[in-house]
């Protein structure tokens, strides 16, 4: 069964992305399973190397939304996508919009070793 940590790397790191398309999100949200059964609302990928991610654990502590302490904020800005559905998308034609960006991201991280599960927020 996939772990937390490797749902969290298929659904967001692209380390070697984006390619430069506006179909960018259609292809990879439709690649990474996460157009099977709906299609996910809103989804980040991440273009920096996976070890710069996991780092990201070791770093700014903060509160989480719902009040839990494992939320960590990168220390730097990084490379990301934001793909968010087009509220014309009609599964099974998930249908997203495409967003370049360079933000601080917060993930929240579990475990031993203690990595990344869930995309916070960037900000
Ligand atoms: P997830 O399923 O929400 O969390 P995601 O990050 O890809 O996946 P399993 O075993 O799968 O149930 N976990 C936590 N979740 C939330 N908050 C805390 N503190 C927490 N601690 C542990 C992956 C696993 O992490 C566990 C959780 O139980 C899951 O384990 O965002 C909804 C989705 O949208 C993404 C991020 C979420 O998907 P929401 O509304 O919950 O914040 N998303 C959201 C994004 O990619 N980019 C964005 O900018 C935003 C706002």
């Amino acid at each position: 069964r996939e772990s937390r940590a490797m749902k969290f790397q298929r659904q967001h790191m692209d380390p070697d992305g984006p390619s430069n398309n506006s179909n960018y999100c259609n292809q990879m949200m439709r690649r990474r399973h996460m157009t099977e059964g709906w299609c996910k609302p809103v989804n980040t990928f991440v273009h920096e190397p996976l070890v710069d991610v996991q780092a990201i654990c070791l770093q700014g502590n903060i509160l989480c939304k719902n009040g839990k302490p494992n939320c960590h904020k990168s220390s730097s800005s990084m490379k990301i996508t934001d793909c968010r559905v087009k509220s014309s998308s009609e599964y099974p034609d998930c249908d997203y919009q495409t967003s370049h960006k360079k933000r601080h991201i917060i993930v929240v991280c579990e475990g031993n070793p203690y990595v990344p599960v869930h995309f916070h927020a960037s900000v």
